[in-house]
């Protein structure tokens, strides 16, 4: 096996260890070379789409799996890392959470949603069929632990669980597209039904189901533009 696969023997929660410090001297990167990493990100990044049509190619599983290692490097609330990425191949589960979450979608675009929400998404031009779901050739599930749960039963609670999570997920889609692989963020609502499918427990609550795969030859996105840079930065 190798470094990247190699799981950590003894992890145990860190709750109400001591302050234990040890140095962090990462190397400093001269400007210049800052500079021409950033620009390079930012042009690769902006590259990025949200893909809803993809091929059912095989993609690299480890590739998968080494993009979900990064996203674990995420900051956490008190460092509880309150995440569980459930990694599903196997087609017929892939059939089961697409049966379920078209069932919760229909009846969203049939009306639940309510006419503002139908309109701020018909730029986008989705609808309650998500073939991606049993196209791509990989999801990733998305648990929050909401709590930790202990082996007899106790309860610790967890801080921040959304932003962390949220960070986590961000990293996730960060480190699949720069490795050449495509997503798409799918909050089927309500998501209560991937918990019982995946036989997760009951601190963890699915954040969201992430398709991952390569896009179809034909497939289409929308025309959309980005802020400009101007328009999300406030510098005082
Ligand atoms: N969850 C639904 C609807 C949806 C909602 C938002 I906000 C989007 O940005 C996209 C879709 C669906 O997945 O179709």
């Amino acid at each position: 096996m190798s470094d990247t696969t190699a799981v950590t023997p003894h992890w145990t929660p860190t709750h109400g260890s001591p302050y234990r410090p040890v140095p962090y001297r990462p190397e400093r990167i001269v400007a210049d070379e800052s500079l021409s990493r950033s620009a390079e990100l930012r042009r690769r990044m902006d590259e990025r789409r949200t893909v809803r049509r993809f091929s059912t190619d095989p993609v690299p599983e480890q590739v998968v799996r080494d993009a979900i290692a990064c996203a674990a490097t995420a900051p956490s609330g008190a460092h509880q890392q309150p995440w569980t990425f459930v990694l599903v191949k196997d087609p017929q589960v892939r059939r089961l959470i697409r049966e379920a979450a078209e069932r919760e979608e229909r009846i969203s675009y049939d009306g639940r949603l309510g006419e503002e929400w139908l309109t701020a998404l018909r730029p986008l031009g989705t609808d309650a069929v998500k073939s991606h779901m049993t196209d791509a050739p990989a999801l990733v599930v998305v648990f929050q632990q909401r709590y930790w749960l202990g082996e007899d039963g106790t309860r610790r609670k967890h801080y921040y669980v959304d932003e962390s999570v949220g960070i986590a997920v961000g990293m996730l889609l960060s480190a699949l597209h720069l490795s050449g692989l495509a997503a798409l963020v799918h909050t089927p609502s309500p998501m209560r039904f991937l918990r019982e499918v995946l036989d997760r427990p009951e601190n963890e609550k699915a954040f969201a189901v992430i398709p991952v795969g390569y896009p179809a030859d034909d497939c289409e996105v929308p025309d959309l533009v980005r802020k400009s840079l101007d328009q999300v930065i406030v510098e005082v």
